[in-house]
């Protein structure tokens, strides 16, 4: 699990390939213990989105960030100015890289999210098992639930 990587492409001037170690050696200012504290429910270490997009140079044209999690086929794509002020990139639980059973070994967690459906950063966007994240000009793929069937239909597989 230590060599799972996280990818950052798309509009960028310097794509990535990030591993455990490379979040883990990052600088003091950028890590956020225990995201607890700023998302209920959920649990880690994390760096900030935004430091992750200061080493990745996001290019003018790109409007949209969509992040991917290809073990479950689930996407979520949203407004770029939106998310980068409030996305946590979580990798480290109890001084281990975070499990795959909580969501690992990457995460998004947003420092702050509305109910399931209730807006772009709600709940449904805490993607987990995050393998790529992709910077656009236009919306990319969102395989968000739509309706209330699909929401309950994916929570059940989800908690299965
Ligand atoms: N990869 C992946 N991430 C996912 C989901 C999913 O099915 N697959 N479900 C989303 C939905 S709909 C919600 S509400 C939250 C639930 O997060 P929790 O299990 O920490 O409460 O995870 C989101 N992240
Ligand atoms: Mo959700």
């Amino acid at each position: 699990m230590n060599d799972a990587v996280l990818i950052v492409d798309g509009l960028v001037e310097a794509p990535l390939s990030l591993k455990f170690a490379d979040f883990a050696a990052m600088p003091d200012s950028v890590q956020v213990a225990d995201v607890s504290r700023f998302a209920s429910g959920k649990a880690g270490d994390a760096v900030t989105l935004e430091s992750i997009l200061a080493l990745a140079r996001p290019l003018p044209e790109a409007n949209h960030l969509t992040l991917h999690a290809n073990r479950d086929d689930f996407h979520v794509s949203v407004p770029l100015a939106d998310i980068r002020a409030v996305g946590l990139l979580v990798y480290r639980l109890a001084d281990a890289p975070l499990d795959v059973k909580k969501g690992g070994p990457f995460r998004l967690v947003l420092k702050d999210f509305t109910a399931c459906k209730t807006s772009e950063l709600d709940d449904c966007a805490n993607v987990k098992f995050l393998d790529r994240i992709e910077l656009s000009q236009r919306k990319g793929r969102d395989t968000r639930p739509l309706t209330a069937e699909e929401h309950a239909a994916l929570h059940a597989k989800e908690h299965a």
